[in-house]
């Protein structure tokens, strides 16, 4: 709360002109909003909303109350859903927390429809085994003696889990340090900080060039997009833990999908079904993508599958599952997960776009193009692959080549949206 309300003072000191009234009554429903008044704070957003509306004619861009308004929106849902299914008495229910094993699939096996269908449509994870083995890696899977040799000297601002942080997963920036000074450190086991989605097209052009992209995600329509454009050159991110580092609850930006392959040491994986988000307690008030009440209870019972439930958000259905150096786990839009590194590990991964999850990264995008210049090229472009379906095309070939899959997906954009090519 005190983060949201030095931020609300930053912006009334930057602000040197008078304060319209779509700004006052933005302001009121925020002040609405951190005091609980979430009725109150929906009507003043509404409001501001549809001045903002009236005065834009229309424009993606500069709605900067569209987002808030979700927001609250999200937020009076959620708490609807917990209070419905939270009668006083299950409070401190002795109900186990159950959770399935995420499924293995051997990934040379499993076909591409039956993939969307079984799992992307279902919001069902999956570990994918047999890719490595396959030739994921063109000179075999990296490790952690390989990236020292090749990016030892890189400058990284690792994050470091702050447990009552607001932030997205509860990580924070920590200090910079070079990746050989962070290695020596984990492998003396003196570190709790947490290289986490570090950019490696950017960084390391020469490493990603080795990468085979599965048929999988090799569909991802962010490569599509324009070089250059938000999120198209984010991924694949590169991610090494120290044991017993951790990333907390949350769910993916921008309705996106995510894989990780993992090239050393294990992570438990937890994973909810995002039909039952609600059921852990997320708070919207300082973004779109929510913290979790239920994060604290998760952290403090990170293993086992039988610890008892610290209340009935502990109804939400979901997985966990170790998963190890070698295979592949792939995640579904909105799904609510925290991820233990149970040894020091070494993986890479991705968010993106397919067919799967195109509407509701759309709708996210809207929302995000309301204040982010950046996002409205994106939701315009994406905007033309609509109603397009699971491609047979992605059958042919188990991996696609980091070049192909760059360059492959930005020459059939130029041919028009999904559905209406030939090939
Ligand atoms: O391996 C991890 O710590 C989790 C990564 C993750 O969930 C993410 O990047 O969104
Ligand atoms: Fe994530």
């Amino acid at each position: 709360m005190r983060k949201r309300i030095a931020e609300l003072e930053e912006e009334i000191a930057a602000s040197s002109r008078k304060p319209s009234l779509t700004d006052l009554l933005g302001l009121l429903g925020s002040f609405q909003f951190l005091c609980g008044d979430l009725t109150e704070a929906k009507l003043s957003y509404t409001r501001a909303v549809s001045l903002e509306e009236k005065a834009l004619g229309g424009g993606l861009g500069g709605r900067k109350f569209a987002a808030a308004l979700a927001r609250v929106t999200r937020q009076i849902e959620a708490d609807q859903t917990v209070a419905s299914v939270r009668p006083s008495s299950e409070v401190f229910s002795e109900e186990p927390l159950v959770l399935q094993n995420i499924e293995r699939r051997d990934g040379t096996k499993l076909g591409y429809i039956e993939f969307m269908s079984e799992y992307a449509d279902k919001g069902v994870p999956v570990i994918l085994t047999g890719l490595f083995e396959a030739g994921m890696f063109v000179r075999g899977a990296w490790s952690f003696d390989r990236l020292q040799e090749e990016l030892g000297n890189k400058l990284i601002v690792p994050r470091r889990r702050v447990e009552d942080s607001p932030d997205w997963a509860h990580l924070e920036d920590s200090q910079q340090t070079s990746l050989s000074e962070f290695l020596e450190k984990i492998s003396a086991s003196s570190c709790e900080d947490y290289i986490f989605d570090w950019n490696l097209p950017g960084n390391a052009p020469d490493l990603v060039d080795e990468l085979r992209i599965p048929k999988f995600f090799s569909g991802d329509l962010l490569q599509h997009l324009p070089e250059g454009s938000l999120y198209r050159e984010a991924w694949p991110s590169l991610f090494i833990g120290p044991k017993g580092s951790r990333s907390g609850l949350h769910i993916d930006a921008f309705g996106s999908n995510f894989w990780m392959a993992m090239l050393q040491g294990q992570k438990e994986w937890t994973i909810f079904n995002r039909e039952d988000a609600s059921l852990l307690g997320p708070s919207y008030q300082i973004s779109l993508d929510p913290t979790f009440a239920a994060e604290r209870d998760l952290a403090h019972a990170p293993t086992g599958t039988s610890e008892p439930r610290k209340h009935a958000l502990w109804r939400a259905r979901g997985w966990r599952s170790l998963l190890s150096a070698g295979e592949v786990t792939r995640l579904c839009q909105g799904s609510p997960h925290a991820v233990n590194n149970v040894t020091a590990t070494l993986a890479i991964s991705a968010n993106y776009i397919d067919t799967s999850n195109l509407e509701r990264a759309l709708e996210e995008l809207d929302l995000i193009a309301a204040e982010d210049p950046r996002a409205v090229c994106v939701l315009e472009h994406l905007s033309r692959f609509r109603g397009g379906k699971h491609d047979h095309e992605h059958e042919k070939q188990l991996f696609a080549s980091w070049s192909e899959f760059k360059r492959s997906q930005s020459k059939k954009s130029r041919n028009g949206p999904l559905g209406s090519t030939t090939d």
